[in-house]
């Protein structure tokens, strides 16, 4: 199946392409909640984490951590994050970025205070050690029905993620399907040998472009109408400096989920139409 041929499909439909049960959930709760947001809560408080998560959850299908960040966790916080997942059907994503050889890698994932491997559906790796970090890590997750995702490209000015090592990271993916779901990146890779992957992009943003660190954000429409993503990451963009606005959180949350889908939609009649 070409890259155009991916795109034309609904997400349901998409569902059927993949063995890995993490990868089919998300495409499916994508489906069934007609979102394809996933919010990124990067706070420090487990108060702030869990308010702002209870506010978006009505509008995601994907949660993304970095429980690194939080001061104050405890697992009980992963209780309570599986809590608001089971009342707002979303999937978690831990946003880990693994970058070691196999065997510290599976220790990490599986291990240490966060456990990540017990809780987290899917988390996302960088391809630099090669593929021994997806042996790695499909040593745990596999077992558990978790999915990962490689990072193919970053969405900070002067990434380093580009070109051969974009290329070669698509191969690696396509070596360990089992396990490897898709990507972290800013556009669909083409020339595919009619394989499906998961495109995930962060560097989403409605109102402004930069955040005078590096990052860079293009908008949902970019995203996924004109590179072919599936799932927009957004962090700022949702909770902003405030976190008790949580009024405002949700609003913003329905902004975005309604950007990101009337994308999708977009791009579904747009390409059925070129393919007939
Ligand atoms: P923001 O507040 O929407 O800028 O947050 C973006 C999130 O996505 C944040 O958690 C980053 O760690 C994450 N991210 C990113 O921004 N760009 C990348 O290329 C990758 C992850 Br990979």
């Amino acid at each position: 199946m070409s890259s155009k041929g991916v795109q034309a499909l609904s997400y349901a439909q998409r569902a059927d392409n993949y063995t890995n049960p993490a990868a089919k959930e998300l495409l499916l709760t994508m489906e069934r909640k007609k979102s394809n947001l996933s919010v990124s809560v990067d706070v420090t408080k487990s108060r702030d984490f869990l308010a702002i998560i209870d506010a978006v959850g009505p509008y995601v299908c994907l949660i993304k951590t970095h429980v690194d960040i939080l001061e104050d966790f405890d697992f009980t916080l992963i209780e309570s994050l599986q809590a608001l997942s089971k009342k707002h059907d979303f999937m978690i994503f831990e946003d880990r970025k693994f970058a070691d050889i196999g065997n510290t890698v599976a220790l990490q994932y599986s291990s240490g205070v966060h456990r990540i491997a017990s809780w987290s559906q899917i988390t996302n790796a960088h391809s630099v050690p090669g593929p021994s970090i997806v042996a790695g890590l499909s040593s745990v997750g596999l077992p558990l029905g978790r999915g990962l995702l490689l990072l193919a490209e970053m969405s900070t000015a002067g990434s380093l993620a580009v070109g051969q090592y974009t290329e070669e990271t698509y191969q690696m993916a396509r070596d360990h399907q089992d396990f490897v779901i898709g990507f972290i990146g800013q556009r669909r890779p083409t020339g595919e040998g009619g394989e499906d992957f998961l495109v995930l992009t962060p560097g989403v943003g409605l109102d402004v472009k930069g955040d005078g660190m590096g990052q860079q954000y293009r908008t949902p429409r970019e995203v996924i109408l004109e590179s072919g993503c599936d799932v927009i990451i957004v962090g700022r963009g949702v909770y902003g400096k405030d976190y008790s606005l949580t009024e405002a959180i949700a609003q913003q949350a329905e902004r975005y989920r309604d950007a990101g889908w009337s994308a999708y939609l977009e791009r579904c009649k747009s390409l059925i139409g070129s393919l007939n």
